[in-house]
């Protein structure tokens, strides 16, 4: 397949870049934390978005070298906003299922920290509620890097198939609400309940929630009725180029 070639040589040719998107405090709009995303800059395509080429990552096992970059990259640029005096805030990065297969995962994460000399309360690894089902994804590993100082968020949280059993038993700090049930939020009673009920849960289960998705000024008033002060989305921002991040960060407003 010739986008599965592409991919191959996009790392001799340098064509993947991270972006940014901050996530907020409501109550005093502060920038709490960033989540890094992926971008795959093709020669001829143009940007082309990570839900098409994370999946032929997967099957061709390109995942790995990907993953590992996107950490590095990740923790790198952190490391260096916070030398020249940005916000210290954590950075997120997205895992997936396949690199649990990577044998020695959280031995791995954290010579990547040793390395590029970040800390470790300032990385944020992202995993899906899905993932939970897939047996590689072992306690034993989020139990390594949370001992580690290392938070573990739940991604596209309610849009699993898993029970709620894990919540008790893993160690997971932050609940990241799906964007499916913010977007219908001001019209859509059913979603504002579930939304308040997660909100609910994590607040008693002692973990962080956010909201991801926010879009209007409307849904952001949902969510702060509901107690949730955490957001994410692009009311506040799109996934921005690191240059424009520094932009927010050293320019004053
Ligand atoms: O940024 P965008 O909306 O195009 O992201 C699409 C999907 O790709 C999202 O589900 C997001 O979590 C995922 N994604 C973005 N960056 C990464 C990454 O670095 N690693 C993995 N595994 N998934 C990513
Ligand atoms: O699966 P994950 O939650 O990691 O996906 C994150 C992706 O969701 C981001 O890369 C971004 O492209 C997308 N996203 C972020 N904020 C918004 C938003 O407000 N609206 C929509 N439609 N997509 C968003
Ligand atoms: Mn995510
Ligand atoms: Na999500």
């Amino acid at each position: 397949m010739e986008l599965e070639a592409d991919l191959r040589r996009a790392f001799e040719r340098e064509e993947f870049m991270l972006c940014y998107q901050p996530q907020i405090r409501s109550s005093d709009s502060k920038m709490i934390g960033i989540e890094a995303l992926v971008r795959w800059k093709h020669a001829t395509r143009g940007i082309v978005s990570p839900g098409v080429f994370i999946p032929i990552a997967e099957e061709t096992g390109l995942i790995h070298e990907l993953g590992s970059w996107v950490l590095r990259e990740a923790c790198r640029q952190m490391k260096e906003w916070h030398t020249a005096g940005g916000p210290l805030i954590p950075v997120s990065v997205n895992l997936s299922s396949q690199q649990f297969h990577q044998e020695n995962l959280a031995e791995f994460i954290i010579s990547i920290l040793d390395e590029t000399g970040l800390p470790p309360q300032y990385l944020e690894l992202e995993i899906t509620e899905s993932m939970m089902m897939d047996p590689t994804v072992s306690t034993g590993i989020l139990h390594s890097l949370t001992e580690h100082g290392i938070r573990i968020s739940l991604d596209d949280f309610g849009t699993g198939y898993s029970s709620l059993s894990y919540l008790k038993h893993l160690p997971i700090q932050k609940l990241k609400i799906d964007r499916s049930f913010i977007r219908d939020i001001a019209s859509n009673a059913n979603d504002k309940a579930i939304v308040a009920t997660i909100i609910a849960m994590a607040q008693h289960l002692n973990m962080d929630v956010v909201a991801e998705g926010i879009e209007t000024q409307e849904q952001l008033d949902i969510l702060t009725e509901s107690d949730c002060r955490k957001i994410q989305g692009y009311f506040y921002s799109r996934p921005l180029p690191a240059w424009d991040v520094e932009q927010g960060f050293f320019v004053p407003q």
